[in-house]
């Protein structure tokens, strides 16, 4: 597996550092941005650099396109990759604009590409542990999921164009917990939303609050900001409550999970490495960045669709959707399937 990364932002520097951590070479890298590019394909020797994507596709020599730019350039990238028959990963969320994801997912369907999301959230360790005792029945049926992001931090100071997107923390962050939601519940049948804005100087919502009803018949709530002023929060962890018939899971503090049941109480770290290259703010997602990727180079490698598949991303961007049309018409809504 050979990858070229399109997209030289903030992020970029994590997802090529990742690429190296999981084995996989980087053999060509493009950014609009001349500079930018030159930097990256230096720190993480890089032989081809480019400014024109189309030419770097043309060039060829590598498999899969990482779109790592930032939204508005998601889906130009993804269909001249698709279209060039190059499987692709894509950052979420994979567009902000329904008609640009059916694009997407046209293109990818009818070209047969093998096509995926880099939605890293999940892979989370406390995740990957708490849907480990779910799947062993640890607290039995579950009946209500908890998911609470609720931060102070300024997460507009290393990535400023947050500021000016219309639709803001549904879908920069919406999506990784809504994802996690159904990674940790299963399907979602309807839900109902509100948002606020509550920060003056932005252009969209920074706060969410979403009601999920679950296939399942469990409820689901998942709340989120970044206008919080508490005395400790903590980016970028997410705390959650699963309660279940017979015992809970929570995910506090550090990574901390506690497993109750009649039993009593089982305490666990799911702290994950800390690499040396991630940033200290985002360890903990930064970590995922690593896991998530194993999965993208697993599933490419034995020809079968990631866990995190651009048709599985599209079951959560249906609830992404379903949220905004929900907080815009104050309705309850179905999810749309794409
Ligand atoms: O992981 C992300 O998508 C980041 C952050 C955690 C800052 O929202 O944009």
């Amino acid at each position: 597996m050979r990858v070229a990364l399109t997209g030289c932002g903030f992020w970029s520097r994590f997802q090529l550092a990742g690429w190296r951590e999981v084995g996989v070479p980087v053999v060509a890298v493009h950014s609009r941005n001349e500079r930018r590019v030159r930097a990256a394909a230096e720190a993480f020797g890089i032989g081809r650099a480019y400014t024109d994507l189309d030419r770097m596709i043309a060039e060829g020599g590598f498999d899969v396109l990482d779109v790592c730019s930032d939204v508005p350039g998601h889906r130009p990238a993804v269909v001249a990759a698709a279209r060039a028959g190059l499987a692709v990963i894509c950052q979420k969320p994979l567009a902000d604009r329904e008609d640009e994801v059916e694009e997407m997912a046209a293109v990818c369907r009818s070209t047969g590409v093998w096509w995926a999301v880099h939605e890293n959230w999940r892979f989370q360790r406390p995740f990957r542990r708490i849907r480990e005792w779910l799947d062993r029945g640890a607290v039995g049926r579950v009946y209500r999921l908890r998911l609470s992001f609720l931060q102070s931090f300024d997460v507009f100071a290393n990535q400023p164009q947050l500021r000016s997107q219309r639709r803001f923390i549904l879908m920069d962050l919406g999506t990784h917990l809504l994802d996690t939601a159904r990674y940790l519940g299963g399907e979602v049948d309807s839900l109902f939303c509100l948002t606020d804005r509550v920060r003056p100087d932005i252009e969209g919502e920074d706060s969410a609050t979403v009601l999920l009803r679950f296939a399942s018949g469990a409820h689901g709530v998942v709340e989120m900001t970044y206008a919080g002023l508490r005395e400790r929060d903590e980016f970028p962890s997410t705390f959650a409550l699963i309660e279940g018939e017979s015992g809970s899971i929570e995910l506090g503090r550090d990574c901390e999970l506690r497993l109750t049941t009649r039993d009593g109480t089982v305490v666990e770290s799911a702290r994950p490495p800390l690499y040396a290259w991630a940033d200290p703010d985002y360890a903990l997602v930064h970590a995922s960045i690593v896991d998530c990727l194993r999965d993208l180079r697993d599933s490419y490698a034995q020809g079968r669709p990631a866990e995190t598949s651009g048709e599985d991303n599209l079951r959560t961007l249906g609830l992404v959707f379903g949220c905004y049309e929900s907080a815009e018409t104050g309705e309850a809504v179905r999810p749309r399937r794409f």
